[in-house]
């Protein structure tokens, strides 16, 4: 059974699992009971707590991946209906669709190669057997034999100190806002540090965030000396018993030279202050962008260590093949994906449900 099958199933399942669990559910509500089945009742209840979670996240895949579903996927799923064989023009436009999606040119190269090969040692002719070859090969790209690292980092004592570096506009502080707002969920102590200082907007932006979200706040003004203000923001976090710092960072990338030493900078208080410095840094790209996307990433990777992606706006593209893009060209984890502008709308970044989203409706 291929990849994309046994995903199916295992999101299937758990659509089974509960109704039947609700049933029961219901029909002990309707008996009377003793200590123990109120033991096992509330066991169940956990239980569907659980895959009620599981169930909504995978809802918000789905309905952000919506763009990518209807824009690329339902190419696919024409092309299928429109070729009676698999012959070459099918595989031009295959490869065309792909490219189309933002997957980026080498990694469509190689992977019409492996899916040619397969067709021809498995004699497929039939487009409709290719569909669920095609989805596995995909997530073959993503996967690829290596155990994928989408984890935070977190310190074992004192605060975590997650950096988010990114040129303007691509959602850094939208991102640290919501991730606040997951952490706070968590049971988190958060400290918001506005590390942006070149424009006053930057400032109030993050801080109206956590206004929002009811997280601790630190700045100063306008025009202050970024490194500053990290160094006072992260000793604030550990006087104050924070457990995660997020430190918010302008994204001029106009000058590759300055950005670097800034950052630099920034690394090194942080390590002044912290064991081993910063626990993540994470850079944040806009889904939209395309392969500009991925030219900042390879900029980005080139003057810094980068120990994670964040995927923004992935709602609003109709490309969503850029996740396989960043795997094959930057060879950095996604961590986190941005589905709408609001404060649920980011999500750790899982495959799993990203290619269900993303594919459910194809086969
Ligand atoms: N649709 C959508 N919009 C987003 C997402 N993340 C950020 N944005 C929007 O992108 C714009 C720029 O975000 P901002 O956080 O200010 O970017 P920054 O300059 O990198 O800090 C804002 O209007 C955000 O609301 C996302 O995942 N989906
Ligand atoms: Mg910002």
């Amino acid at each position: 059974m291929g990849l994309f099958s046994k995903i199916k199933d295992m999101f299937k399942k758990e659509e089974q699992d509960e109704n039947i669990l609700n049933e029961s559910i219901e029909e002990e509500q309707k008996e009377d009971n003793n200590s123990l089945e109120t033991i096992e009742k509330s066991n169940k209840k956990n239980i569907k707590k659980k895959k009620d979670k599981t169930k909504e996240e995978v809802k918000i895949y789905e309905k952000g991946l919506t763009k990518s579903r209807e824009g690329f996927v339902s190419k696919l799923a024409n092309l299928t209906n429109k070729y009676a064989k698999v012959n070459e023009e099918y595989f031009e436009e295959l490869e065309e669709i792909l490219i189309m999606a933002d997957i980026g040119v080498n990694t469509v190269m190689e992977f019409m190669d492996r899916l040619r090969d397969r067709v021809k040692k498995e004699k497929i002719d039939d487009p409709e057997l290719l569909k669920e070859l095609i989805v596995d090969e995909l997530f073959i790209i993503y996967v690829n034999d290596e155990v994928l690292v989408n984890k935070i980092n977190y310190a074992e004592e004192g605060p975590t100190v997650i950096l988010f570096i990114g040129v303007n506009g691509v959602g850094k502080t939208t991102t640290i806002g919501k991730l606040a707002y997951n952490m706070k969920e968590e049971g988190k102590k958060v400290l918001l540090v506005g590390a942006d200082t070149f424009r006053a907007g930057a400032i109030e932006q993050l801080h109206e965030w956590g206004e929002k979200i009811g997280v601790d706040f630190y700045s100063k003004e306008e025009g202050s000396d970024p490194s500053s203000v990290v160094y006072d923001g992260v000793e604030k976090a550990k006087d104050g018993n924070y457990d995660v710092v997020l430190i918010d960072t302008a994204g001029r990338l106009q000058n590759k030279v300055n950005l670097m030493k800034e950052l630099e900078k920034m690394n090194k208080v942080i390590t002044s202050l912290i064991d081993g410095g910063a626990h993540e840094t994470l850079l944040v790209i806009d889904a939209t962008t395309g392969q500009n996307g991925i030219s900042q990433a390879k900029s980005f990777k080139e003057i810094t260590n980068i120990t994670g992606i964040v995927l923004t706006k992935l709602d609003g593209t109709a490309k969503g093949g850029i996740v396989l893009a960043i795997k094959e060209e930057v060879n950095l984890p996604v961590k986190y994906m941005g589905l709408g502008e609001a404060k649920e709308d980011l999500k750790v970044f899982d495959i799993e449900k990203y290619i269900y989203g993303l594919f459910k409706d194809f086969m």
